[in-house]
């Protein structure tokens, strides 16, 4: 259920600084339950010494909530949204129809999911001008990274960052190959 976030360790960030600086990236979920999949991608944005903040929005529950969450999000110095949803995922369309940042949908295998097809579809087919870049199902590891690599474009600490974190990716499947050859 948990994404392996110790095939994927970031390089270059201190791994255990907490979020205490104005966040700049906003991770929602639309319930606790989600949460389990999407801690993987604030385990990352920590490694990689990235302020965030993570909180429950439902769309459903809490819809006003939502609307101010998303109204705000800028305002507030955030830069990129991660949002997770299961089941009848509205949340990450929805909010980004309510700001102008990036949304990063990430589409959750929720006990309510057809096997988690329903949370792809409810992210993916956004009307054209109000886009979610969705993810894998329960990839919230990719959400982050994907953040990152947007922070990054005018961040020379996190592009290099990033260098080293694929070059690990690397390193773990040479020494793969290097063992299936004994
Ligand atoms: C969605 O419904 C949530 O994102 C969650 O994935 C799913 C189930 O929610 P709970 O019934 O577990 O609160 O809105």
């Amino acid at each position: 259920m948990f994404p392996d976030t110790s095939a994927t360790a970031a390089p270059g960030g201190p791994d255990d600084r907490p979020a205490t600086e104005t966040p700049i990236v906003g991770i929602i979920m639309g319930s606790k339950s989600d949460l389990k999949i999407m801690s993987a991608a604030a385990d990352l944005l920590r490694q990689f010494g990235i302020p965030y903040d993570i909180t429950l929005v439902s769309p459903h529950r809490t819809p006003h909530r939502m609307v101010e969450y998303a109204e705000n999000a800028r305002k507030r110095g955030l830069r990129v949204l991660i949002a997770g949803g299961g089941g009848a995922a509205h949340l990450p369309g929805m909010v980004a129809a309510f700001t102008t940042l990036p949304v990063i949908g990430v589409p959750i295998n929720s006990t309510l999911s057809i096997q988690g097809l329903d949370s792809i579809l409810s992210m993916i087919q956004m009307p054209a001008g109000t886009p979610v870049a969705t993810v894998g199902l329960d990839n919230a590891t990719n959400a982050a990274v994907l953040a990152t690599q947007m922070l990054a474009i005018n961040n020379a600490r996190l592009a290099d960052a990033l260098e080293k974190y694929r070059a690990t990716m690397k390193d773990r499947v040479m020494r793969t190959i290097e063992e299936l050859r004994k």
